[in-house]
């Protein structure tokens, strides 16, 4: 099994949550995903109430290191997500960055330009799906 790491926008917004929730329930049939929140509401709304950001950011990096790789839906920007997507990049994890296709938001240069990622565009959420297969079997 696998430790994942799944990045979403939070406080960027969050017009791609319900994507978030499909994808990490697909996820969560191949390893164990460290980020289950951020497709949750309810547990977010917690998390906002009990711990504070410097807790957030603690307990979110130290997920970071201990994850085997990193899915990042990046359709919705985010500086969380850009900054997450950077500590994995130089943690030397495989980051796979998910951009709907359908979206009014133009990818940053400073992702859709990183070669140390692998950016998929996908239309569909089976599309997104597939894509993550064929990422997870790239890896040893
Ligand atoms: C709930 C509502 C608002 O804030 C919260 C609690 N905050 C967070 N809880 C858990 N993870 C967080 C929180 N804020 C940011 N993160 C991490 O950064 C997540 O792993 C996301 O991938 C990313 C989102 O960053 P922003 O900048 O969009 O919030």
């Amino acid at each position: 099994m696998k430790n994942i790491y799944f990045a979403g926008s939070i406080r960027g917004g969050r017009n791609m949550a319900d994507v978030y929730k499909k994808l990490i329930a697909g996820l969560r049939l191949i390893g164990t995903v460290f980020t289950e929140h951020v497709g949750d509401e309810q547990s977010l709304r917690m998390d906002d109430e009990s711990l504070r950001d410097l807790e957030i950011f603690e307990r979110d990096m130290e997920w970071i290191r201990s994850s085997d790789l990193m899915i990042a839906e990046v359709s919705q920007p985010s500086l969380g997500v850009g900054f997450e997507i950077a500590s994995a990049i130089m943690l030397e994890k495989p980051v796979l960055c998910l951009y709907n296709e359908n979206s009014d938001n133009r990818l940053s240069a400073m992702i859709s330009g990183n070669s140390d990622l692998t950016i998929s565009r996908y239309g569909s959420l089976e599309e997104a799906e597939s894509q993550i297969a064929e990422f997870l079997s790239g890896l040893n």
